[in-house]
């Protein structure tokens, strides 16, 4: 039943099926399906239009609509996981967004969700954040992490930029700092002066308890 469910709504999803991937997300929560399993399940099918249109084989229109259809679908996922987490202790602010020229927004809130069900208060800026809203969200918060995400090659270089201006700001020493999204490698997170990177959203939560020293 459960695999049905989840084969159902990966198919849903690569045939852009918007109310079916939001109504079988409902039936995951109703037959109460791991939420962590459902979000992994959509990515993997998300990710296979992405690689399709990487070898030219798919087209944008393909991935607005698989897009559509994932976004109907993981607000009631997402929901289900905070449920889940909802008794969880305070373990301080993060500061979350997607960089200045970027607008993929489906992996950065995931990311948000399970730092939220964790027990941390995320203050999702939202997509497209340029440089001096990072730092003046940072500031007003009072925020212990910043936690940005890039998709592409072209805007992943605007975490260096931001990195540089809370360098400027006096701002750097007191804050950790973690990037992700699909552009990221290790490297280019050492490259930038970042205190951390995870290419999944699980793996963003155990870095953040890790870059406060409640692992
Ligand atoms: C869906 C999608 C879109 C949707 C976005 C809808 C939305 N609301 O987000 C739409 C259709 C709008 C779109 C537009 C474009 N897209 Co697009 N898109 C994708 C696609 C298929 C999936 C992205 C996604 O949601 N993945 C699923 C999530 C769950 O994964 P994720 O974001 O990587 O996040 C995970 C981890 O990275 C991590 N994570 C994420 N953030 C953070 C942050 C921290 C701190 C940490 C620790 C971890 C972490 O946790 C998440 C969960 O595991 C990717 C392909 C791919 N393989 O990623 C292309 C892709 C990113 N897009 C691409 C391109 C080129 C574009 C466009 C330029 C297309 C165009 N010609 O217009 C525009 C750009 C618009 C802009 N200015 O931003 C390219 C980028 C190429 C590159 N390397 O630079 C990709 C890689 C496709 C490809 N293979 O060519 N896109």
């Amino acid at each position: 039943m459960d695999n049905e469910i989840l084969k159902n709504l990966r198919k849903a999803i690569l045939e852009y099926d918007i109310s079916g991937s939001a109504s079988l997300a409902k039936k995951a929560v109703e037959e109460k399906i791991d939420p962590l399993k459902v979000l992994n399940e959509m990515t993997k099918a998300i990710r296979e239009v992405g690689d399709g249109f990487g070898r030219g084989e798919l087209w944008l229109p393909d991935l607005v609509g698989a897009a559509d259809a994932m976004s109907a679908a993981t607000p009631i996922i997402e929901e289900e996981i905070k449920r889940r987490g909802s008794e969880r202790e305070s373990l301080g602010t993060i500061i979350l967004g997607t960089v200045f020229g970027d607008i993929h927004s489906i992996g950065k809130t995931m990311v948000a969700t399970l730092l939220t069900a964790e027990g941390f208060k995320v203050v999702d800026l939202g997509v497209d954040i340029k440089a001096e809203k990072f730092v003046e969200a940072v500031k007003k918060y009072n925020a212990n992490i910043l936690a940005m995400s890039a998709l592409m090659t072209m805007t992943a270089p605007e975490q260096r930029k931001v990195i540089k201006f809370l360098e400027d700001e006096g701002l750097r020493k007191g804050i950790k700092i973690m990037i992700g999204g699909g552009a990221i490698t290790d490297e280019f997170a050492k490259d930038i002066g970042a205190d951390g990177y995870d290419p999944t959203a699980p793996g963003a939560v155990k870095l953040a308890r890790k870059l406060i020293g409640k692992e």
